[in-house]
């Protein structure tokens, strides 16, 4: 029997900063299914709009009542009549709420308004097929099935940039335990070597200094890359897993470029400001000295040219780490194409916010495949306790994700989840295999079309 959509609502709820994001509720004959929207701070300039009353005093503009409004009067009565159904349509809806809107952007009824509806229609469809979602969003995505890969976790460690008051410019330094055999391995590991990372910290700078950042990872004073990496090797070899855990950084560029320079004194007034050559010097020498296995935003969202010579010069570097865009190609199948053409980069950032639904992130992904790119599954830095990307991540087998430091509740509901699949997948009998250093070609593994029927979850999903 099908499933129709009965009620859709919503409602402004906070996120991981304090901010109010939309919550939505959708009802089929099934029952009723959530999607909770997350939100970015290094937003990059195309992506799709998050619809916020700025004209409103109340939470200081940043209000998404426009947006829950949008899915209470415009996006449910007009998707009710359409009478699609959830198991078999999540294309068709997605598509038919991007017509609803009209415009490139999103403009009009805000992707935070249209990603909600579109996440609980995921959701409602898996529970429909009584399949689990991964299993669902697999399906929709045409990924092979055996066997399932899980993915190697990019633990955020030390937050800077626009995530935290410190005055390093980088935004985020991560733990990549590719030595791990399975993703419960990867997170004890990347657990403790947190922990003993606390301890380095505060021998360091002192118990003040292990203070936070929008992510869960420390923020100690330091400024220079060099000195977040030199911390990151210290407490991996205090934690004993030198060799296990390899690093990667997102130094969020777009940030600190200013008049085609990259100002690494953004915050502290006494880095340097460097030239796009400058600046990728810089990231070689730390690629000889450092086990660094992916860089994302190396270069700003427009400085197309920089990314193109970095990718052509990283020929000749031995043992090239991925080379990831977010705010560059932004989710976007177009902005995908464009760095395909001009051979920007190899690893497409995937944030299903960006764009809005997850029918485009998966038909974004599917293009970084084709073309034989890592795809790396992606938090935003104003989280909320949905674990939606943590199933994205395992169907569309990306072997890869990153969700921030193994803390705080919004992030670990993530790496708790894919923990949760990885028992289900063993105790069903399917083949299950971590990803670990083949992390950027796992998608391609294996060959099997189908495997032995997953059993519908008793998490409920
Ligand atoms: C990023 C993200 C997530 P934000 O730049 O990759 O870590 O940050 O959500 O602030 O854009
Ligand atoms: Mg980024």
């Amino acid at each position: 029997m099908p499933s129709h959509i009965t009620s859709i609502t919503a409602a402004q709820r906070l996120d991981s900063r304090g901010n109010p994001t939309v919550q939505v509720r959708l009802t089929t004959n099934k029952g009723t299914f959530t999607g909770l929207v997350p939100s970015g701070a290094s937003t990059g300039i195309h992506e799709a709009l998050e619809l916020r009353d700025t004209s409103s005093t109340a939470y200081g503009g940043k209000g998404v009542k426009q947006a829950v409004h949008n899915v209470t009067s415009i996006i449910a009565p007009a998707l009710i009549e359409k009478k699609f159904d959830v198991e078999t349509q999540l294309k068709e809806i997605d598509a038919f709420m991007c017509e609803l809107d009209g415009t490139k952007g999103k403009k009009k009824l805000g992707a935070n308004a249209i990603l909600g509806v579109s996440m609980a229609c995921a959701r409602a469809g898996a529970a429909g097929l009584k399949i689990p979602l991964y299993e669902h969003l697999r399906l929709e995505a045409g990924a092979l099935k055996a066997p399932y890969i899980m993915p190697v976790p990019f633990f955020n460690v030390l937050n800077g940039g626009v995530h935290s008051g410190n005055t390093m410019a980088f935004q985020e330094i991560m733990l990549a335990p590719t030595g791990a055999t399975s993703i419960t391995e990867a997170v004890q590991m990347g657990a403790e070597t947190y922990h003993a990372l606390k301890t380095v910290i505060t021998k360091k700078f002192g118990p003040a200094a292990t203070g936070i950042g929008d992510e869960g990872g420390f923020a100690p004073p330091i400024s220079k890359p060099s000195e977040a990496l030199d911390l990151l090797v210290e407490a991996v070899e205090k934690a004993g897993y030198t060799g296990k855990i390899q690093f990667a950084m997102d130094p969020a560029s777009s940030e600190f470029f200013r008049e085609g320079q990259y100002d690494l004194g953004i915050k502290d007034k006494t880095s340097p400001k460097l030239t796009p050559a400058g600046l990728s010097d810089l990231y070689r020498e730390l690629f000889t000295k450092y086990p660094i296995v992916l860089l994302e935003d190396p270069f700003a969202e427009d400085d197309w040219e920089t990314w193109s010579a970095f990718m052509a010069k990283g020929k000749e570097v031995k043992d090239m780490p991925e080379i990831v865009g977010d705010d560059l190609t932004v989710t976007n199948v177009e902005r995908v194409r464009e760095a395909q053409q001009k051979k920007a980069c190899n690893g497409l950032l995937l944030k299903i916010n960006q764009i809005g639904t997850v029918s485009e992130a998966i038909a974004a992904a599917n293009l970084a495949f084709s073309h034989s790119w890592g795809v790396f599954v992606s938090h935003r830095s104003g989280e909320t306790t949905d674990d939606f990307i943590a199933d994205l991540t395992v169907g569309l087998r990306t072997g890869h994700l990153k969700t921030g430091a193994p803390a705080r509740g919004e992030r670990v509901v993530k790496y708790n989840r894919l923990m949760d699949i990885e028992d289900e997948l063993k105790a069903s009998g399917e083949d299950v295999v971590y990803a670990g250093t083949e992390f950027r070609t796992a998608h391609s593994a294996g060959g099997k079309e189908e495997g032995t029927k997953v059993p519908f979850n008793v998490f409920g999903y």
